[in-house]
């Protein structure tokens, strides 16, 4: 028989090693994504699993939450919670805990070097060096990101992190967001598309979710200036994909930089086919130490969860 005091934890999508063995050590998972009937294993055990696990890419789809009405946490590796029904989760009283603060400076980190990447070419001339091209013909030119003008859609922690590491470029940083801060040095624009005309770059930072889904579209891209480069390190759904694939075929844009997508991991082919296009498979935050980082942050909520202490990284 299950009961709510069990200490079943069920594990949505892989997670790293480590912080897999360190809750099989302390808990009794369960591993959602090797059932082979997900259905009949929730109809069965759901009613057991008081925490779940889960990474913020991924979430825990609302038909899931349903299954389980013993649920108290869901521990997020991550900082995304846009594929999670927060309606749900405060209806039911399930906290939410994220790993905030341990992959900011490792996002705007990537943010830059896709910039970097696609202003100054370097996958496209590292090809040229491999596929023996330099020994026929000269490199091209490539575009200047130092003193441009950069626009950040989105002023949270890590479009600060973003705008603190594109000063020491000399860039001229203005951003869009919800709310202006004033005590940032930063031109405020509070329309997205008065924003992207006067963007030489411009990187979308805003958190995911149905508020932000498809807000840069066709209508944002013909704004922009044709030599713009556009780098997503955010979410996939707040770009209107076939939209963008459209401007950099059109040249109403001159590129891209990008770390997600909107069916990961699916890239579709017209932009794997681009070379003003950098593409990364979702790593911003992928570095060993974040990483480690964000596992210990899961596992420390998991424990004061069961241990009914209070949790350190809840959102709300
Ligand atoms: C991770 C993310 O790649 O924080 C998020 O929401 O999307 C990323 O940092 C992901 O959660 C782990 O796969």
């Amino acid at each position: 028989m299950t009961t709510s005091t069990s200490n079943e934890v069920l594990l949505i999508a892989p997670v790293m090693d480590n912080l897999l063995a360190r809750l099989e050590a302390a808990f009794v998972v369960h591993r959602l994504y090797e059932q082979e009937d997900a259905a009949a294993f929730l109809a069965e055990k759901g009613a057991a699993f008081r925490a779940v696990v889960t990474r913020g890419d991924i979430g825990v789809e609302t038909p899931v939450l349903e299954q389980l009405p013993n649920l108290g946490l869901i521990a997020v590796f991550g900082v995304g919670t846009d594929a999670i029904d927060l309606n749900y989760t405060r209806k039911h009283g399930i906290a939410v805990t994220i790993t905030s603060g341990a992959l900011t400076e490792d996002v705007a980190d990537m943010a830059l070097g896709l910039l970097l990447a696609t202003a100054r070419q370097l996958c496209h001339n590292d090809r040229f060096v491999r596929e023996g091209r330099w020994l026929k013909e000269a490199p091209g030119l490539s575009v200047q990101v130092s003193g441009k003008r950069l626009g950040i859609f989105g002023m949270g922690n890590i479009g600060r992190a973003i705008a603190q590491r594109a000063a020491g470029f000399n860039m001229r940083i203005q951003y869009a967001s919800r709310t202006q801060d004033s005590s940032l040095p930063y031109r405020y624009f509070p329309d997205l598309l008065a924003l992207a005309r006067e963007s030489d770059f411009f990187i979308i930072a805003i958190s995911g979710g149905k508020d932000s889904a498809g807000l840069v579209d066709k209508a944002v891209f013909d704004a922009l200036p044709s030599h713009a480069l556009v780098i997503n390190i955010a979410r996939g759904s707040i770009v209107n994909e076939p939209d963008l694939i459209t401007a950099l075929q059109s040249g109403a844009i001159a590129g891209a930089g990008l770390d997600v997508y909107a069916h990961e991991p699916e890239v579709p082919a017209e932009l794997i086919a681009m070379e003003n296009v950098v593409l990364q498979p979702h790593i911003a935050s992928a570095t060993q130490e974040t990483r480690q980082k964000m596992s210990d942050i899961v596992f420390t909520n998991v424990e004061a969860f069961f241990n009914r202490a209070p949790l350190p990284h809840a959102i709300e």
